[in-house]
């Protein structure tokens, strides 16, 4: 089962229309990891930027999945609170690579954790600390020490290094993360 059909699963969401918002910097591999977790029949064979936002909406096994694919330039990086009320669950992205903008990450991190939307709310989110076969890779608990994971105590989350180009390590969310979630009314 794919990640998609077992977040819909695990949060009880049977016939119901899932919202996935997909957050993280431009650049970190966000449309290549939704473009990996549709059916292999609806997959692009080409990435282009995101201008703005894309929604993409697509059939995983039997429920149909939304998710908004957030731009992470900056000037469209007030469309994300837009969003925040709309989900079940949030994919943050992070170039792993990236160490000069984890800081940046880390910062619109903090926005998403403080909007008012998000506080309190025990949104799940699975943060994948992406583009790990690149050389200057930092691992996953590096990623999570930069970003400071440890202080998020409101909310269910766990981090999965992944290479989205190979399609490695998108499946492996863990349970647990997504019991006990209150779901907002959809
Ligand atoms: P975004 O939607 O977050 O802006 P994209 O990012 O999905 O458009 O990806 C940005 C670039 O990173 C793309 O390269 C894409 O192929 C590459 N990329 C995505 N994931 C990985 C990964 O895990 N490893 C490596 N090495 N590259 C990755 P281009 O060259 O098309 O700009
Ligand atoms: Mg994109």
């Amino acid at each position: 089962m794919g990640l998609l059909d077992r977040l819909s699963d695990l949060l009880g969401l049977k016939n119901k229309e899932v919202h996935v918002l997909c957050l993280g910097l431009d650049n970190s591999g966000k449309t290549t990891i939704i473009n990996k977790l549709k059916p292999s029949n609806a997959q692009s064979q080409d990435i282009v930027p995101t201008i703005g936002f894309s929604i993409e909406k697509f059939q995983s096994s039997s429920l149909p999945f939304t998710v908004f694919d957030m731009s992470g330039q900056g000037r469209y990086r007030n469309l994300w609170e837009h969003y925040y009320k709309d989900r079940q669950a949030i994919i943050s992205v992070i170039d792993s690579s990236d160490r000069l903008r984890m800081v940046v990450a880390k910062e619109e991190l903090d926005t998403l954790l403080n909007h008012p939307d998000s506080k309190h709310h025990r949104i799940p989110i699975l943060f994948f600390a992406n583009k790990m076969d690149l050389r200057d890779a930092v691992t996953s608990v590096k990623v999570s020490q930069l970003l400071c994971l440890e202080n998020i105590k409101d909310k269910p989350w766990h981090i999965c290094a992944s290479d989205a180009i190979k399609g490695e390590g998108l499946q492996e969310v863990q349970n647990e993360i997504l019991i006990n979630v209150e779901l907002p009314q959809i």
